[in-house]
């Protein structure tokens, strides 16, 4: 770690629930890789948090590996950050029931995607891990005092329970944890990147279908169909046809915010290069394949050494248990629990 006292923390979180995507990548990950070298940063692969929903477990052990194999390919360094799986710290768990009793039920209730999740699989056999789900969040985060959390728009909510959380234990049990803030990619910037069939929901992990997926391991060919393939809309070709605006022009905005956050600029700027979708998809794909090829080059190549990889996880565990369990007794203490 590079990290001095002065520096600032960071630390984000990825499920290991399938493959990581564009979305993910735009909206957090190549922030990830930026952040090391400005910041303090810990990373982790949530797999607790993968519990939360139903799931094979020899697919979660495999998921948890390929994930952290995928996030040292997009360039996270063992020498610049620290990067371990979340279940290995066993002060996760610890804390977050700490702070499960100081959280209400008409809080957590309120987060939307509770909501979303548990509508899916109906409100009486949704987990209740998954209303807990974001106290686990809250943990992740408070037990290394960090500063920032770089995060995707979905995520917004789950940072301000966090900051709520410490927040009122900091009022209630004494000065105990740093009050954390969200570092959200500027609109426009990838913070919320769309399903490229539905582009009014938010591209993610666990879709129905794979269709409006681009998945970080999908090849050229599979890259290209899936754009070629985005919804767009019926207006005719001609100037104006291709503009940012997300409300009347989901699909095209979308593929327009793609295309500035691979490759830098504004959307509405870039916008006024195109007037037909075709030129448009085109370009989105090959910025898409561009960004992509060297990620995929030194995934396959962590992949065939999941030694390797496991080593980077071992001795991330270690380093990040020791600042865990400072912070966990301080926590421990201020609640009242007794010293060991
Ligand atoms: P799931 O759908 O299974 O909940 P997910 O695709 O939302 O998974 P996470 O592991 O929950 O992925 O998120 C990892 C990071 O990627 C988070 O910071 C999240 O905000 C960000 N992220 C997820 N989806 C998008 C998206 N469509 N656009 C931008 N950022 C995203
Ligand atoms: N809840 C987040 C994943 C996540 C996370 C974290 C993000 C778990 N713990 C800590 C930032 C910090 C999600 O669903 N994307």
């Amino acid at each position: 770690m590079t990290g001095t006292s002065t520096t600032k923390t960071v630390l984000s979180g990825i499920q290991p629930t399938g493959g990581a995507h564009l979305g993910n990548y735009l909206g957090a990950l190549r922030w990830w890789v930026d952040f090391q070298d400005r910041y303090n940063a810990y990373y982790c692969v949530v797999d607790l948090h993968a519990l939360t929903v139903p799931g094979e477990p020899e697919e979660l052990r495999r998921s948890t590996l390929d994930m952290a194999a995928l996030l040292l390919a997009c360039g996270l360094d063992p020498d610049r950050c620290t990067l371990f799986v979340q279940s290995h710290v066993r002060q996760h768990a610890e804390l977050a029931w700490l702070l499960q009793c100081t959280a209400s039920m008409g809080e957590l209730g309120r987060m939307t995607q509770f909501k979303d999740k548990a509508a899916k699989v109906g409100y009486e056999s949704a987990r209740a891990g998954l209303f807990t789900y974001p106290v686990l969040m809250a943990a992740d985060i408070l037990l290394y005092d960090t500063d920032v959390v770089p995060v995707g728009d979905d995520q917004r909510q789950h940072l301000e329970l966090t900051r709520d959380l410490a927040q009122r234990w900091n009022a209630r049990y004494g000065q105990t944890f740093t009050v954390p803030g969200a570092a959200i990619p500027p609109a426009g910037g990838g913070a919320r990147i769309m399903d490229l069939q539905e582009p009014e929901r938010k591209m993610s992990k666990s879709a129905t279908s794979d269709a409006g997926v681009v998945y970080l391991s999908d090849d050229p060919g599979a890259l290209q169909r899936k754009i070629k393939r985005a919804v767009t809309d019926l207006d005719p070709p001609g100037p104006g046809a291709v503009r940012w605006d997300r409300e009347a022009k989901p699909g095209v905005s979308n593929l327009l915010e793609l295309l500035a956050a691979l490759r830098g600029g504004d959307p509405a700027e870039l916008a006024k290069d195109y007037e037909s979708y075709g030129p448009l998809k085109a370009d989105v794909a090959a910025a898409a394949i561009e960004a992509l090829g060297p990620v995929q080059e030194r995934y396959r190549t962590l992949q065939a050494d999941p030694s390797a990889v496991l080593d980077v996880l071992r001795h991330g565990a270690a380093q990040a248990s020791a600042k865990a369990e400072e912070t966990l007794e301080r926590a421990r203490r201020a609640v009242g629990l007794l010293a060991r």
